[in-house]
């Protein structure tokens, strides 16, 4: 029997994909079976600690049948779109087992999205619903809702967790049991958003099959069992704390799962004592400030068995200082949304652990490192990570043309990272060659912000870059010419004005009066730029 994948998403070949069957990677379970499994053999086990509240896997089991009822009466269909954009709380797990419960697809909105991000995630994939918090961080997503829903025909339903007003409440999603339609687990299954290195935002389709395998993969990998507690204190949306092994790993394994609406030491820390959390993933500006906040407390977590570190580059220094402050056990996490990632292993030597960042789940991850024209480099040697395997996209989600640069005609994502390879396999992530910012694990396209400066009527040319910071990696610096007199207030106001997501407004704003410094082929020359701006001053 075939799957005709949802449109605009690009299957794996046929032969490819009955291999990985085969190996017993794609079992044919949707995402979720994972509760439906865990009710079965954990029912009265405590699976979400959100607040006071507690859901033992029954519980939950129970409620994502009546939400995901609900959504079908309201009109909601397998392989239909739903933006979700919900903080750490219990609604944002039982949001995403109901969407796949009854098959439709999730897209994986984070909370600093506004209008900007939010309208396009809708219009691209015509999503029928909005799943939003009413008031986050001062920031009221009802009105963000009223006005996107205005301008999208076809999204029919704004569903609000807490004060819904005139709008769909969360709390009243409580359908009576039906049979709910079966799930191909070949489908896809949600829309993970790429950190993007062009001018608007690239949705990533993961299926049932794909994302369930490599959790599954993980959660051996990162020694998950019934007795783990597992602290989301990263965004819960985002792929490593979903996903690796994250939330789905650690109900996968009959874990707990202890939502912190912050990863803040003071909202973290409280639940990490009260809850004997033994795993969390953080970024490494994050893992500084714990540690930072842990000393400075004269606090100690001996429930703590590992700390998970990725999303962006762990220094060698920092990572020492983890390891012997923290008194656990470290991980480094270096993985994408598209697909691959790679773990050091929890019998690593040390010296492993803290000069690498791992090796891929599974030994059917196919990975190259070659130079600019596709050639693999010799052994040893930095080059371009390309990658293909059981759980990595072959073409993101309606986007044919910019597929011809983002994978090899033989199927390899382009992951724009630069790696060397150890002899045991572990890879050394060097450097970037893709044009994004990494802001301490939050990933800025250049490109999208500079379409959003010279869309000011008084800016002439713009260019956005990454300038180094020893907290928090890179902060963005957003170098402006312009037409006429312009204030670094006008242009911040301009760019929320424009509903630019919060994490991706500039740290810095350099206003110019001479014209950007060009290469050879007329492009901005950015490393110019980078350099004045090193030396003190775009100008
Ligand atoms: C994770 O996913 P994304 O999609 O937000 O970002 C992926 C990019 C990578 O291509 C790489 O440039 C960077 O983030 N990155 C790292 C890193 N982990 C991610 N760079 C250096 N060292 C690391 N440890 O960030 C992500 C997805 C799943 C698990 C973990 C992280």
């Amino acid at each position: 029997m075939s799957t005709t994948l949802l449109e605009g998403c690009v299957p794996w070949p046929h032969d490819v994909a009955e291999r990985y069957r085969r190996a017993g990677h794609w079992r044919g379970d949707p995402l979720d079976s994972i509760v439906r499994e865990g009710a079965r053999r954990h029912g009265e086990r405590v699976a979400v600690v959100c607040g006071a509240r507690r859901a033992t896997y029954a519980e939950l089991d129970a409620r994502v049948d009546a939400v995901a009822s609900a959504m079908i009466e309201l009109g909601i269909r397998p392989l239909d779109r739903v933006v979700v954009q919900l903080p750490n709380v219990l609604e944002l797990i039982e949001t995403l087992f109901a969407l796949w419960r009854l098959g439709a697809i999730p897209v994986m909105a984070l909370s600093g999205h506004r209008r900007a991000e939010i309208a396009h995630f809708c219009e691209h994939t015509r999503a029928v619903a909005y799943v939003c918090a009413d008031v986050v961080a001062g920031f009221d997503h009802r009105a963000l809702a009223r006005e996107v829903k205005a301008g999208t025909p076809t999204l029919r339903h704004v569903i609000v967790v807490g004060d819904a007003q005139e709008l769909v409440p969360f709390a009243s999603l409580d359908g009576a049991p039906r049979t709910l339609p079966a799930v191909d687990a070949r489908q896809v299954a949600l829309l993970q958003l790429s950190g993007g290195s062009t001018g608007t935002p690239k949705l990533i389709p993961r299926t049932h099959d794909d994302y369930l395998y490599s959790v599954r993969a993980s959660v051996p990998i990162c020694g998950l069992d019934a007795r783990s507690v597992y602290l989301v204190a990263l965004p819960g949306a985002h792929n490593f704390p979903l996903s690796s092994p994250g939330v789905l790993g650690a109900l996968v394994a009959g874990a707990r799962v202890v939502m912190s609406r912050e990863a803040h030491p003071d909202a973290a820390f409280p639940l990490l004592s009260r809850e004997g959390v033994t795993i969390t993933a953080l970024v490494p500006p994050l893992a500084r400030a714990w540690l930072a906040a842990m000393r400075a407390r004269g606090l100690r977590f001996p429930s703590l068995e590992v700390l998970q570190v990725g999303g962006a580059k762990l220094g060698v220094e920092l990572a020492r200082d983890l390891i012997e402050g923290l008194g656990c056990r470290l991980q480094q996490v270096f993985g994408m949304a598209e697909g691959l990632v790679c773990y050091t292993r929890l019998d690593d030597p040390l010296e492993r652990v803290i000069t690498t960042q791992g090796r891929p789940i599974s030994e059917d991850d196919e990975v190259r490192i070659v130079d600019d024209e596709d050639r693999d480099v010799p052994e040893g040697e930095v080059g371009h990570l390309l990658a293909r395997g059981p759980y990595t996209i072959r073409g993101y989600y309606r986007v044919p043309e910019h597929d011809a640069i983002a994978f090899t005609r033989d199927g390899f994502y382009r992951t724009g990272d630069r790696v060397r390879r150890m002899p045991d396999g572990s890879l050394v992530v060097e450097g970037r060659a893709k044009e994004q910012i990494n802001r301490g694990g939050e990933k800025i396209a250049p490109a999208e912000l500079e379409q959003h400066l010279v869309a000011h009527p008084d800016v002439r040319e713009a260019a956005v870059l990454g300038m180094h910071d020893a907290i928090v990696g890179e902060r963005i610096c957003a170098i402006v010419v312009g037409d006429r007199p312009i204030t670094r207030a006008a242009l911040m106001a301009h760019l929320r004005a424009r509903g630019v997501a919060t994490f991706k407004l500039p740290d810095r704003v350099e206003l110019v009066s001479d014209a950007l410094p060009r290469t050879s082929v007329g492009k901005i020359d950015k490393a110019a730029l980078a350099s004045r701006l090193a030396a003190g001053g775009a100008s």
